[in-house]
Order: structure tokens, then C-alpha cells, then sequence
């Protein structure tokens, strides 16, 4: 086996929303691998911040400020790429966002708001970048779903509709466009410690941990919350030639919580 196909030399990649957490290290990643990165933010704070972090790591990556939601921002977003960086042949859609409250309490407008990014918004940016890779021949899409693509749990309605949503709009997209050899498949973490997650993790006031951090480790076999750094191999593979024949896959990167029953007691 030629192991380049696993090299991205020459690739263009954007992911969204990755000024950090999970969507930085995927950048890094995809540009270790030898790909271009673009990425997108809605900050120019966030954006000068990225940059730097990028930069510290020898990535010239090329930052946007751009919505996901909004359709005339990501149509701006990918034509300034295509001029500035070139054609995309990776996309990543990891931008996204939960909210974590009761569904009898949960306002309309939150609901909305959750699954306008988690869902609405791959359709939006996909949408957009489609066309380019069937004109050069090839793409690879790759969407950032969840547990809560399988699971559900207290609290997270509008994120678990979005992200099993989102597991369908993968399986769609590859059998919509999988003919123009076009790959979409979908990373679904398990439970990553990033900004998003912090809450879960928070220090209890007397020290003690968080009980939802017992009570993930406790339901991890691997008995670790994940990292970033746990999500670039997969990402690298599914980016790569390496994967041309996985398509509608939905890969789980969990240390095998969706495999366990949990703790007997
Ligand atoms: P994070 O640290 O909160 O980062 C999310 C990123 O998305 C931020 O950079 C945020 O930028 C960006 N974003 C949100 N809404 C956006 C919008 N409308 N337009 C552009 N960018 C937007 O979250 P993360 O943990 O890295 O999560 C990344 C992805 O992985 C999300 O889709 C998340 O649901 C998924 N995921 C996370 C975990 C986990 O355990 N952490 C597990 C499974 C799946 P701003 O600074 O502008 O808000
Ligand atoms: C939650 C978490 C999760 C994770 C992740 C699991 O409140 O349950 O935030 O939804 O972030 O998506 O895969």
C-alpha cells in the first residue's frame, strides 16, 4: 500500500469554526498532513487570536470572518477561498454549539437557534462548496455529529435533533453526489474536553469533581475524558485518498461509549 495516500499535499481545507477546540486541531491536523487551511469565525477577535495560535504553530492558515447560518456570508466565504486559496477539496463542518436546557423550559428561539448552526448551517456551507468539487473531480466532506447523534440524555433536545439530523444530511449527501466521487462522512466524537464541554468538567465548590465528569469516565471504557488531539487521525483519514470507498460512514471517536452497557454495580 502507497502510504501518501494518507498526505493531503496540495489540498485546500476549510473548517468552520476553528479558531479553537475541536475545529484547531482538525486544522492542524489536515495541515500536518500537507493541506491549505482556511477556517472561519465570527470574531475579529477570535480571528487574531487563531491566527497567532495558528502561526505558533507554522500554519499560514488563511482566517474569514464569516456566520454559518448566513447563506450570503458563506457564498462570500467560499468565493473569497476559492480566489485567495483555491478551489475547496476538503470540508470540514465543525462549527456548532449546545445548549443545555430542560425541553418543557427551552424557549422556541434557542431550540431554532441550536439547530440553525448544528444542522441548517452543513446544508448552507455543503451546499456552497458542492459545485467545486464536481468540477474538479473529487471531494470530501466531513461532518462533526455527536453521541448525540445516537443517544439522547437530559437537556439536550435541540442538539440531539441536530446531530442525528446531521448523520442523515451525511448518509444524504453521499448518496446525492457519491457518483462525482464525492465522500461524505461524519466524525462523531465522544465526550472532548474543549471550551464547550467546560461546564461538564467544573470544580465542585468543596474540589470534588464535577458529577458529570465522574459520571462520563465512569461510562468511557478508555476512563478518560477525549482531547482534540484524539479526532486528528480520523479526520486526516477521512480527508484522504485513504478513504475514497468510505462514504456515509458515520466514524464514532468515543474510547467505546457508544460499545458499553456501563458499570455494573
Ligand atoms: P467549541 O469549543 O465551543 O467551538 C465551537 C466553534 O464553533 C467555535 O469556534 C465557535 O466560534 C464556532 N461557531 C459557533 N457558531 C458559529 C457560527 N454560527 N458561525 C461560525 N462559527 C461558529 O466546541 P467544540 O467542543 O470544539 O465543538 C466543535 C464541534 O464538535 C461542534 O459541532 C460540537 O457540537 C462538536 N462536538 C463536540 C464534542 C465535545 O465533547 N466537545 C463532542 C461531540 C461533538 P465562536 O467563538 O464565534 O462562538
Ligand atoms: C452534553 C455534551 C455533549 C458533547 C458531545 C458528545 O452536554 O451532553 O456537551 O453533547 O458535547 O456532543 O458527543
Amino acid at each position: 500500500m502507497d502510504m501518501n495516500s494518507f498526505r493531503l499535499d496540495g489540498k485546500v481545507a476549510l473548517v468552520t469554526g476553528a479558531a479553537y477546540g475541536i475545529g484547531f486541531a482538525i486544522a492542524e491536523a489536515l495541515a500536518a498532513a500537507g493541506a491549505k487551511i482556511a477556517f472561519n469565525c465570527r470574531s475579529q477577535k477570535n480571528l487574531d487570536e487563531a491566527l497567532k495560535n495558528y502561526a505558533a504553530k507554522g500554519i499560514d492558515a488563511h482566517g474569514y470572518i464569516a456566520d454559518v447560518t448566513d447563506e450570503a456570508q458563506v457564498k462570500e466565504l467560499v468565493a473569497k477561498i476559492e480566489a485567495e486559496v483555491g478551489v475547496i477539496d476538503i470540508l470540514v463542518n465543525n462549527a456548532g454549539i449546545i445548549k443545555r436546557i430542560p425541553m418543557t423550559e427551552m424557549s422556541v428561539e434557542d431550540f431554532r437557534q441550536v439547530v440553525d448552526i448544528d444542522l441548517n448551517a452543513p446544508f448552507i456551507v455543503s451546499k456552497a462548496v458542492i459545485p467545486g468539487m464536481i468540477a474538479k473531480g473529487h471531494g470530501k466532506i466531513i461532518n462533526i455529529c455527536s453521541m448525540m447523534s445516537e443517544l439522547g440524555r437530559e437537556t439536550v433536545s435541540a442538539y440531539a435533533a441536530a446531530k442525528g439530523g446531521l448523520k442523515m444530511l451525511t448518509k444524504n449527501i453521499c448518496s446525492e453526489y457519491g457518483e462525482h466521487n464525492i465522500q461524505c462522512n461524519g466524525i462523531g466524537p465522544g465526550y472532548i474536553a474543549t471550551p464547550q464541554t467546560a461546564p461538564l468538567r467544573e470544580r465542585q465548590a468543596d474540589g470534588s469533581r464535577h458529577p458529570f465528569d465522574q459520571f462520563i469516565v465512569a461510562k468511557t471504557p478508555a476512563a478518560r475524558w477525549g482531547t482534540p488531539e484524539d479526532l486528528m487521525g480520523p479526520a486526516v483519514f477521512l480527508a484522504s485518498d485513504a478513504s475514497n470507498f468510505v462514504n456515509g460512514h458515520i466514524l464514532y471517536v468515543d474510547g467505546g461509549i457508544l460499545a458499553y452497557i456501563g458499570k455494573q454495580p
